[in-house]
């Protein structure tokens, strides 16, 4: 059974490279006017409203215009933050507009015309997410958005030496502190919550799966979305607390409406406009806010508790929508985060946004001190606060009840019969520290007169050596395969072993794929370079821009995969740190029969782009496997009945290294 390697890259057309620069341009220096003489004339030139039917809908751009005549809409330099309203509103008029142009040029054309009229956070959120959605802008890279906005990643001391530097025109490289201090126990791990690949990887997550898609308006399917939801927020939880067993740390604790939150956070950062981000204080309470009250958030807790004991949603109409089947956590997630498909907002709420905006306005309940947005009112930035774990895990707990409530896998749903795993080798895995430096480029106001000189960040961030694990298996006949790799705690923070049962809520999915077994004995060899959970580094603003630019002059080619992500836990953070002598970790896999869980008639290692296991798919593809995100670990166990010999585990040791 031989496979046509499937590796999704081919050099780019002319064509593709001047929309790839086009967009590159559109996000470059996006607080000042645009210095793309071209762009700008174009954007300064276009008049929309006399182009109306080279849009699908053209509702959307005449509401835009009407917006920007009306002198009402978020004016340029204000703080965008996507939870609120009228921010988002006027947003979407934005999106839609782009994602309904129909040809590329009206798109480009209403670009610029936005680009130089539209807040540029609005603007730059609505952007990405049209080229992450048109056919046309497949395969299109975005910048970071730590190089979009340096602002909300960079402590202020940094931006201030920046420009310093910048006055002098001389280049500089700014080391970068985490928050806090060692007295400060959670500032142990602000290495893994402040790490900018982490956040991007976070805000891209919410960009492809936006909480405001109207889906059968937009035409495009969002497939398992409130389930990736749950997964993927599941899964950081789970992550940070393997970094925190590696420093010491208990599991975070979930924080409840009625309780103190412990921890305090001071961002250390400032808004490029807008002053600093605000800071909480220790042991500060939830306030009522002018529009959401704690005893809403109590009462909406209590209703979704409800739904998920009696296994079924009301909806609407006052119909009962059952939870009890696998798509349960699907309906759960739409209604917590909410999304658009939410069975039922008024009732249910909005439990995780309203979340994000009550920690965020803690401090300036009543809009007093007309304070700014807060590091939770961000998805860019939302997990540099130790509360967003907190406030996670709280809601990770309602999905547990319901989870639990499910029946316990059977044998026959475990096993793979005939097929047996007689091995799992796993390479030595070592972690260390290294330094990173983000480009300030875009963070420094400046004129047109005034060259660009280099000027960076250098923050240290986690990595680990490149690793390859082996299963060998013993199969009674060919077989197409699904493999899941995870790996889980050894003990507790009391030094205590974990029982199964307790344990799977901290396995960590490192790895997903399909492939082929053959008739007898098959080595499955994998590296940790291809993990479906992971994406590597991202490229920088100014390679891209260099290789779009060589490859236009025709030196070297520029290399597209049509199914591009930008969500994907970053590769270098798939292990977490563990420990200088030695932590011991369990490294567990599990062989199934992919034949009867399959749902995409694609090649068997067509993947997706590369991170489907916590991103899922774009461009209308379904997820491609029924089985529940998490399998086998999002059921209760009964270790008695769980081990099948198609699964195997080993216990494996992660070490920790100063430098590489
Ligand atoms: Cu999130």
């Amino acid at each position: 059974m031989g496979l046509v390697k499937y590796t999704g890259s081919a050099s780019a057309d002319k064509d593709f490279l001047v929309k790839q620069r086009q967009i590159l341009r559109l996000c470059n220096k996006v607080h000042e006017p645009n210095r793309f003489k071209e762009q700008a004339e174009l954007g300064k030139n276009y008049e929309p409203l006399k182009h109306l039917d080279k849009y699908k809908h053209p509702r959307s751009v005449k509401t835009l215009v009407k917006y920007y005549n009306s002198g009402l809409t978020l004016p340029r330099g204000a703080i965008f933050t996507l939870f609120n309203d009228k921010h988002r509103e006027q947003m979407i008029t934005v999106f839609e507009s782009l994602f309904f142009a129909q040809d590329w040029d009206t798109f480009l054309r209403t670009a610029c015309w936005c680009r130089d009229r539209v807040n540029e956070g609005q603007f730059v959120y609505a952007l990405s997410v049209a080229v992450l959605h048109r056919e046309d802008t497949r395969g299109i890279v975005l910048p970071p958005p730590y190089e979009i906005y340096p602002h909300l990643f960079v402590n202020s001391e940094v931006i201030h030496a920046a420009y310093k530097a910048k006055m002098r025109q001389e280049p500089a490289i700014v080391r970068m502190n985490f928050t806090g201090t060692i007295r400060n126990p959670e500032q142990r791990v602000a290495y893994l919550g402040e790490d900018v690949g982490m956040n991007a990887h976070h805000s891209h997550w919410h960009m492809d799966f936006p909480f405001w898609w109207k889906q059968q308006e937009y035409g495009v399917e969002k497939d398992r979305k409130g389930e990736l939801f749950y997964w993927m927020h599941h899964q950081l939880i789970a992550r940070f607390d393997l970094e925190r067993l590696s420093n010491d740390l208990p599991f975070v604790e979930p924080l409840s409406w009625e309780d103190k939150i412990v921890d305090g956070f001071y961002p250390q950062t400032t808004y490029r406009v807008g002053g600093e981000f605000p800071a909480r204080p220790d042991n500060f309470e939830f306030q009522d806010l002018e529009h959401i009250k704690v005893k809403d958030m109590v009462d909406y807790t209590r209703r979704i508790r409800e739904a998920i004991s009696q296994m079924a949603v009301v909806t609407k109409s006052g119909e009962y929508y059952s939870l009890n089947n696998t798509k349960g956590i699907n309906t759960l997630g739409e209604i917590m985060e909410p999304s658009f498909d939410s069975k039922h907002p008024e009732y249910y709420g909005a439990l995780h946004n309203y979340g994000h905006i009550m920690l965020g306005q803690i401090v300036d309940p009543k809009g007093k001190f007309n304070m700014p947005p807060g590091v939770m009112e961000h998805f860019e930035t939302a997990t540099r606060d130790p509360a967003f774990f907190r406030l996670h895990k709280y809601i990770d707990n309602l999905f547990k009840i319901h989870k639990d409530l499910l029946p316990v896998y059977t044998h026959e749903e475990l096993d793979f019969p005939g097929l047996k795993v007689v091995d799992l080798d796993v390479d030595v895995l070592q972690t260390y520290l290294e330094d990173f430096d983000i480009d300030l480029l875009n963070a420094l106001d400046d004129t047109q007169e005034l060259d660009d000189v280099e000027i960076k960040a250098r923050v240290r961030r986690l990595n680990h050596q490149p690793f390859t694990f082996r299963v060998t298996v013993s199969s009674e006949k060919n077989a197409n395969v699904a493999v899941r790799v995870f790996l889980g705690p050894k003990y507790d923070w009391f030094g205590v072993q974990i029982p199964l049962n307790e344990k799977r809520l901290y396995m960590v999915e490192i790895d997903k794929f399909y492939t082929t077994v053959n008739k007898g004995t098959t080595v499955i060899e994998r590296k940790s370079s291809e993990s479906s959970v992971t994406i590597p580094d991202r490229e920088t603003t100014k390679v891209l821009q260099k290789k779009v630019e060589d490859a236009i002059q025709g030196n070297g080619a520029f290399l597209v995969n049509k199914d591009v992500r930008h969500c994907g836990y970053p590769d270098r953070l798939l292990l977490p740190k563990g420990k200088k002598d030695g932590m011991p970790f369990t490294f567990y896999v599990i062989v199934t029969d992919f034949d009867k869980e399959k749902v995409n008639d694609v090649p068997l290692d067509y993947n997706y782009g590369g991170s489907i296991s916590y991103c899922g798919t774009l461009a209308g593809h379904k997820y491609p496997d029924n089985k529940p995100m998490g399998f086998p670990f999002d059921r209760r166990i009964d270790e008695d009945h769980f081990f099948t010999p198609n699964m195997g585990q080993k216990e494996v040791t992660i070490s920790f290294k100063e430098v590489p």
